[in-house]
């Protein structure tokens, strides 16, 4: 029988979700001055996919662990996922007015907030991926794999990766801007800039995952390339269905039928733990499919 993929991510999302709202609780208006945590709430629970999340629940279950050994680390992904959207929404980044369909964090609660609401997001990921390694209430082999989750999410996260990403991609899009020259930024390029700012964070979702299940090196290698290559698969898709990179389109097909080849080939070899590692590829291909198939069928 087929894995459902739907009612899998249905039910861990709404584990993601109860576990994320305890981990921003509210407060009274009088305690929350700029509205700072009702804006960090807001930014957070506002009805994301939790990709990167269920990516590393489902790398942990690959290697035998269960959904209670990733839920925190997973849940801090999608934190660091959450602010990099507030401030990516900026005036001074995209400016942009709505966000997963709501008015974004600062036209909701002022640039200040959203500032703030960023910043105050990305160090509660860390408290909480860390602070269950520091808090001492697990075995020292654990401690140590959550130690390790936590500084690949800082690599992902940082100059080495989707902040570095980002400033990539304004560099490109300003000198773009300045000389007309969109297509003079290679494939090559624009898969740098996706690597770092999109496929990053997938690639330690999958990593974090696979740390928190208990995997070995070699299996939580593996998990990181399945990362690499459904992020990277993932954005390329992203870009098919919203039509930007309109000269790359072929090229970004055969990469996305490329990368997810491996990655589906990586997620084979943990045998039948690792079905909604599968599924997930499947999925990802599906949507860069349907984007083409699509366009194909509107200019008929
Ligand atoms: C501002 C430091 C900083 C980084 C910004 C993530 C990002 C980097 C910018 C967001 C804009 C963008 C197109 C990013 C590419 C990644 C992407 C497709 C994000 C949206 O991810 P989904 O589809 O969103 O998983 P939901 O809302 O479901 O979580």
């Amino acid at each position: 029988m087929e894995f459902d993929l739907d009612a899998y991510l249905a039910e861990l999302r709404s584990r993601i979700n109860e576990r994320l709202a305890e981990l921003l609780p509210e407060r009274p208006a009088s305690e929350d001055p700029l509205r700072l945590r009702q804006a960090m709430r807001a930014a957070v629970l506002n009805g994301g996919k939790r990709l990167r999340p269920c990516l590393a629940i489902a790398a942990c279950q690959a290697v035998g662990g269960n959904l209670a050994d990733a839920l925190s680390p997973a849940c801090a992904v999608e934190l660091v996922h959450c602010y990099s959207l507030v401030h990516d929404d900026l005036p001074a980044m995209d400016n942009d007015e709505l966000r997963r369909g709501q008015p974004t964090c600062h036209k909701r609660f002022g640039e200040t907030a959203a500032i703030l609401a960023g910043d105050a997001l990305l160090t509660l990921a860390f408290a909480v991926i860390a602070g269950e390694a520091a808090l001492g209430r697990h075995g020292n082999e654990r401690s140590q794999a959550l130690l390790r989750a936590s500084f690949e999410l800082a690599q992902a996260s940082g100059v080495e990766g989707m902040v570095g990403g980002q400033a990539l991609d304004m560099a490109i899009q300003d000198q773009s801007g300045a000389t007309g020259a969109t297509e003079g930024s290679s494939f090559a390029i624009l898969e740098q800039c996706h690597r770092d700012k999109t496929a990053a964070l997938f690639t330690a979702a999958a990593t974090i995952g696979g740390l928190a299940g208990g995997g070995s090196r070699d299996q939580v290698d593996a998990l990181r390339q399945y990362g690499a290559d459904l992020g990277l698969a993932f954005q390329h898709a992203d870009d098919l269905r919203d039509a930007d990179h309109p000269s790359f389109r072929s090229l970004a097909l055969g990469r996305t039928e490329e990368l997810i080849a491996s990655a589906g080939g990586t997620a084979r070899s943990f045998g039948p733990s690792a079905a909604p590692l599968v599924a997930l590829a499947r999925l990802v291909l599906d949507r860069a499919r349907e984007a083409v198939v699509h366009e194909v069928s509107r200019q008929d």
